[in-house]
Parts: structure tokens; sequence; C-alpha cells
């Protein structure tokens, strides 16, 4: 390291000084702080891949000690396991992968992104890439089809998410990365995925124009008005996490990429409900991951 370039460390205590007079830092949702040996645990991880379910990362995170050859790094009688406490999140590592759930809606997105990248600072990792790998609502996408987001917007179209701070509301932007999205795309093979906006909301049913929530005060014409001007302005799904990830990621300067699978198409047959068969959903979410391993294939030159 020169004089000019900063640490992992160095860097964090520039985006927020008073980390620098902690003791021991809590990161009290993963049940981790830095009395222990983070940069042995996680200093070589390269990629930090999120999603909703724990299921779904335990999934993930056994499919890559098979599909990427990392099971090699198990020793004989051990068993994937969660770290840390897994009371809100489920946190996996295995070699250069973190595989981590991070719950439902922006709340709890934005939780697990200031711990978990105050982990990798912590660690000393460096060089390293956030994925969120998840589900969502298509428009004019066949389900199954991976959506690779270029640009996050709001509930409102806009290309910015709004925080209440300090009592007042803060506007910032929610830009992707687009050069790794395009990265990410190129390693599609023959897994069906498009590069588009992601609309993300604050609610599963009102917030992205269903009519089958127990409250509704709209009708289908105002929904298919709202979802055909969605797919105008260049939105091919809708998830409820990307802007939150989008913002936190440009302002903490980490390249982040956000790869979510339609698991129905909200203009086309299946409307609302989501009414795919376990079979289909597991092939779906699959197909997800399954370009996020060609991704990481392609980076580790395997
Ligand atoms: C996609 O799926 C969840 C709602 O069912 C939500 O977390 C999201 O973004
Ligand atoms: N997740 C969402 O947020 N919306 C959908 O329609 C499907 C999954």
């Amino acid at each position: 390291m020169t004089s000019e370039t900063k640490s992992p460390l160095q860097e964090m205590l520039q985006s927020n000084p008073h980390l620098a007079p902690l003791k021991v830092d809590y990161l009290y949702h993963l049940g981790l702080n830095t009395s222990m040996d983070l940069k042995g645990m996680f200093g070589d991880v390269k990629f930090v891949l999120m999603g909703g379910s724990p299921d779904r990362m335990l999934e993930l995170i056994t499919r890559a000690s098979v599909e990427l050859g990392l099971g090699k790094l198990i020793p004989v009688g051990c068993a994937i396991a969660p770290v840390g406490k897994h009371e809100r999140y489920h946190l996996y590592k295995l070699g250069p992968i973190i595989s981590v759930s991070h719950g439902m809606g922006m709340p709890s997105m934005s939780i697990l992104l200031h711990e978990i990248t105050k982990l990798m600072h912590y660690a000393g990792a460096s060089d390293f890439t956030f994925i969120r790998v998840g589900t969502s609502g298509g428009l004019k996408v066949t389900p199954g089809t991976v959506v690779i987001t270029t640009q996050a917007l709001n509930g409102l179209l806009e290309p910015f998410h709004y925080s209440h701070v300090l009592g007042k509301t803060l506007k910032r932007p929610c830009d992707m990365d687009e050069r790794l999205a395009a990265e990410i795309f190129a390693c599609k093979g023959d897994i069906p995925a498009v590069l588009g906006k992601t609309m993300s909301t604050d609610d599963f049913y009102e917030g992205q124009a269903r009519l089958d929530g127990y409250l509704c005060d709209y009708g289908p014409e105002d929904r298919f008005n709202f979802l055909s001007k969605c797919h105008e302005a260049g939105v091919r799904n809708i998830e409820m996490e990307a802007a939150e990830f989008a913002e936190f990621c440009t302002r903490a300067k980490v390249s982040g990429a956000v790869v979510c699978v339609a698991i129905l198409d909200r203009l086309g047959a299946s409307a609302d409900q989501v009414t795919s068969t376990p079979e289909q959903l597991l092939q779906f979410n699959s197909n997800a991951i399954s370009l996020v391993f060609n991704f990481i294939r392609s980076r580790l030159g395997l």
C-alpha cells in the first residue's frame, strides 16, 4: 500500500469518522463484532450474494459448493452452517462467497447493507462485488426470465430513493453500476435474461398495483394503465429492495448488481397471483443463481 492508497478500513472511516472511537463495533443483527477474527473469517470474500429468503441462500451456497467446486473447502465431517446469529439474517461463507438473506423490503435490506459493508471493511476484503439475487414480478417478460437491473426506480417511477434522516427527507440517486450489469448479461449463455429498469416499492399489494390484497381502492383499468406506464418507462420488473440497494452501493462506492428472476408476468395471463408450482418456482430461482454462477466463473477464470 502506498501513502496515497487507502486501506479498506481507512476508506470506511472516511465515510463515517464516528466509527473510529469504537473499541468494539457490534454488528448487532449479524451477531458478529470486531473482537472476532473477522479478517481470518472473511478477508478473502469477493462476492456478497444477497437474497430475500434464508432457504434460497442456503440453496445457493449448497449449489456453489458443488457447481463452483468450493465443496473441497469444507473439512471432512463438517456441513454448511450459518455464521453468527441467525435470528434476523442467515449468513453463509464458502471460499470467496458470502450468501446472506436480507428479508423483505428496503428497511431490512438497509440494515443488512450497513452491517455487511462494515464487515467487509473490518475484514480487509478488497475488490468485492455485491449482487442481489432475487425474485420479482415481470412486465411483459416470460416467467423464468432473469432481469438484470440497469436503473432502479422508486414507486413514483423516479430514479431516486427517499430517506427520512434527522427529520428531513433526503432524495438520493439510485443508479446501478451499468458496466457490471452488462458484464453479468454477457454471461447469460442459454439462460433467458434481459437488461431493464426495476421499480422498487414499499409494498407487495397496493404498492405494486395488485387487485388481490385485503384492501384495494382502485380498479382493473387503473392497474393496467399504471403497469403499462411502468413498462413504457422501461421497467421490466417490480420488487421491493433494488432502490435501497442501488442508493447504498452508489454512496458507499461498492460495485453492485441486481439480478432478479420474474416469477410471473404482471401484464400477462398470470396477472397478480403467483400460481406457479413449487417446482416451477424452483426452476425460475435456479435461472438467477445459474446466471450469477456463470458470472463468478468468468470473474474467477474457472
Ligand atoms: C421480491 O419478493 C419479495 C416479495 O414476495 C420481496 O422481498 C421482493 O423484492
Ligand atoms: N416479488 C415482488 O416484489 N413482486 C412480485 O410480483 C413477485 C415477487
